[in-house]
């Protein structure tokens, strides 16, 4: 004789724990003791560890016969404790099926494992075959591939441009903290800096990685050529750019298309309180991407980060609706795309 159990809160330390029992009413009996009250009414009880001491004073409640819910203080030396027990009384531990559910860290990421855990039996395969094939499938999707980056948590926005263009400026003004030095010596954040931040709204919000960038100069030598190719590492491998420049300054070749700049970056104008210089207007034309505004990042960081962020939502577009078909998985985006280009 034997029975199940499994926690029902999620893994690690927390104020409490709740776990299920199920099985035949001798065995669960056995798990919490002979003395053990067993009701449809919530009963304390101690339970006792297998040495024989007082492992937790629990509180005990069987909403029918052969399943009982137990509620327990949330420590780890519990669980081991409370684990050991139920393995040495013949208990067989259940998985926890919604476990990417439970892992997840923010709503978006919560509600798309939810949803891909109901089709968890469909394999990748049939899910396509129900949207008409791959290549119909991938043709509905590729526009919110995105979404999919910002579910997993692999989203890294990427702070770019030339030294002193007000990039930790802007990432200090995103964090509301002094996370980063600013300073008026070039060069001073060395190395990229990332910090993550809950992005968007309710059921959409997700986990969004800030990388603040040494910058791009041109004739950088030692640590300075380090910290450069070290910049241009993290914006080739950005899920999205984000470049800052100083309105005052002449723009860079890297913000023309050709350059480094793509469709898909974001490029803001800062040092908007100082005097716009001659060739800024042409480099916004030649800028393939979104165009953010122009924005003094002493005076109006705060609106400078509305404005990046509305700029962002408007570019991804909405979000896949709550219990849509939308795979998660790198392996399944990969398929995707290769079921593109063998029609392209
Ligand atoms: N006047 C003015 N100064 C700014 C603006 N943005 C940044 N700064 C100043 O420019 C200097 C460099 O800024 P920082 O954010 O460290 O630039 P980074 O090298 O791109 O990270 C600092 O002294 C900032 O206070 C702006 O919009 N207007
Ligand atoms: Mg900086």
């Amino acid at each position: 004789m034997s029975f199940r159990f499994r926690a029902l809160t999620a893994p690690g330390a927390a104020a409490l724990q709740l776990w299920l029992l199920e099985g035949d009413p001798v065995s669960l009996q056995g798990a919490l003791g002979k003395n053990a009250p067993i009701d449809v009414q919530p009963r304390l009880h101690r339970l006792q560890s297998v040495d024989g001491s007082v492992l937790d004073e629990v509180v005990v409640r069987s909403p029918r016969p052969g399943k009982i819910e137990l509620s327990l203080h949330g420590g780890l030396g519990v669980t081991r404790a409370l684990r050991a027990r139920f393995v040495e009384c013949g208990g067989v531990e259940e998985v926890p099926r919604r476990d990417a559910i439970v892992k997840a860290r923010s709503p978006l990421a919560a509600r798309f494992a939810w949803a891909d855990a109901q089709r968890a039996e469909l394999d990748l395969n049939a899910r396509a075959a129900a949207h008409g094939g791959w290549a119909a499938w991938a043709e509905a999707l590729l526009p919110q591939r995105a979404w999919a980056e910002l579910a997993r948590g692999d989203a890294k926005m990427v702070l770019a441009g030339q030294p002193n263009a007000g990039k930790s400026s802007l990432m200090n003004a995103w964090l509301r903290e002094q996370r980063v030095t600013v300073s008026p010596h070039p060069g001073t954040t060395r190395d990229a800096v990332e910090a993550t931040i809950v992005w968007g709204d309710g059921v959409d919000a997700a986990e969004l990685q800030l990388v603040d960038t040494a910058g791009l100069w041109a004739d950088a030598t030692g640590t300075d050529a380090r910290a450069v190719a070290r910049s241009h590492e993290v914006i080739a491998e950005a899920w999205r750019v984000l470049w800052v420049h100083d309105a005052s300054c002449a723009p860079g070749p890297e913000l023309a298309a050709g350059g480094l700049a793509k469709a898909e970056h974001l490029l803001l104008l800062s040092h908007a309180d100082q005097p716009l210089h001659s060739e800024v207007e042409a480099a916004l034309r030649a800028f393939p991407g979104v165009f953010v505004g122009s924005y003094s990042l002493i005076e109006q960081a705060s609106e400078a980060v509305a404005a990046c962020s509305e700029a962002l939502r408007q570019q991804l577009g909405p979000a896949p609706a709550p219990g849509a078909d939308f795979p998660l998985s790198p392996s399944a985006w990969t398929e995707l795309e290769a079921a593109i280009a063998a029609r392209d």
